[in-house]
């Protein structure tokens, strides 16, 4: 057998397609002698190993090449900014095809429209969880556990209020403030669609946002659909389909290490690049990656309590080894 480094070079080529004899003689052109590259080349092609890999190559070329049709022909039309649909529309139009939304009238129809100021004056004694200590950390939202703290809703506004912009606290999904007792009130606040939600998961199916204006929660995407409502402050978020190539390759858990601008200033990249005012909730289908940004400071409430079957914790790309 030839160098490990040409050995390679003979399977690369031939998951691309070359014909063995080429390969052959680039082998002799390259300096090995005729007889040890034709065994080379043969045992390779011979191997199970190159077998098993063979059969691998084709199969991620096929869902390659679906990710490329998506990405072509469902090449999506601007982002639709428009009043609620009824369930059926809903599932049917958006969720069925994976298409992200914003609809304009849903946080309308609460009966209170919160602020930090409100929550804190409402539910200022309340125990919660919040992340702190954000900023020393490359990566706090992979390292989130690390952030945690323990403190009073009124003690948490009160920093984040003091605070003109940053990343450094924000209380976030993970620290699962929603199901709280003390905090199960915002319920009865919330008002939503007809059909689109199990009543009975709110709680434990949702996510309060709470942060100054300056907070990133980097490109990642979710194993469910969610319903993102903006209630106070403007976030910019950046959205792409989950077919998207570039960021399939980079990555890693439920992020992406692509960046966002990388993302924007790519004009093969299908994106939607957002702001989200208050009172607007977006839909963002399962997988879409997402960055966002809070231009103000902000709360916002993330709900996945939809009643259709919601869980994908199956799709994690970037978990594949
Ligand atoms: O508002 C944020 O910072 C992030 C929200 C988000 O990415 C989500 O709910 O999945």
């Amino acid at each position: 057998m030839v160098a490990d480094e040409w050995q390679r070079w003979v399977v690369e080529n031939l998951l691309r397609g070359v014909e063995p004899h080429e390969l052959v003689t680039g082998l002799v052109e390259g300096g090995a002698p005729r007889g040890l590259a034709e065994r080379t080349v043969f045992e390779i092609v011979r191997s199970p190993g190159f077998v098993t890999a063979r059969d691998r190559d084709h199969w991620a070329k096929r869902l390659a090449q679906v990710a490329r049709l998506l990405s072509t022909v469902g090449k999506p039309s601007p982002l639709e900014r428009r009043p609620a649909p009824d369930a059926f529309e809903l599932f049917g139009r958006y969720w069925a095809t994976s298409t992200p939304a914003v609809f304009t009238d849903i946080v309308s129809r609460w009966r209170t429209q919160w602020t930090p100021q409100s929550l804190r004056e409402r539910f200022g004694g309340a125990k919660i969880e919040a992340c702190v200590g954000r900023e020393g950390d490359p990566r706090p939202d992979v390292n989130w556990r690390a952030h945690r703290r323990q403190l009073t809703l009124a003690e948490y506004v009160d920093r984040m209020l003091a605070v003109d912009q940053g990343n450094d606290l924000y209380l976030i999904a993970n620290n699962r403030n929603t199901a709280r007792g003390e905090l199960r009130a915002l319920w009865d606040d919330v008002v939503l669609p007809s059909g689109w939600f199990d009543a009975q998961r709110l709680p434990h199916g949702s996510a309060l946002w709470l942060g100054p204006a300056g907070t990133v929660t980097p490109l990642h995407h979710d194993t469910s659909n969610i319903l993102f409502c903006q209630v106070h402050g403007r976030k910019r978020v950046v959205l792409a389909p989950p077919w998207t190539e570039a960021l399939l390759r980079k990555a890693e858990g439920v992020y992406s290490r692509m960046d966002v601008q990388q993302v924007l200033d790519d004009d093969d990249i299908v994106s939607f690049d957002l702001t989200l005012r208050p009172g607007e909730s977006l839909f963002i289908p399962a997988g879409w990656w997402h960055d966002v940004r809070a231009l103000d400071a902000s709360v916002s409430l993330a709900i996945n309590a939809f009643v259709r079957p919601n869980s994908f914790g199956w799709y994690t790309p970037g978990g594949v080894r």
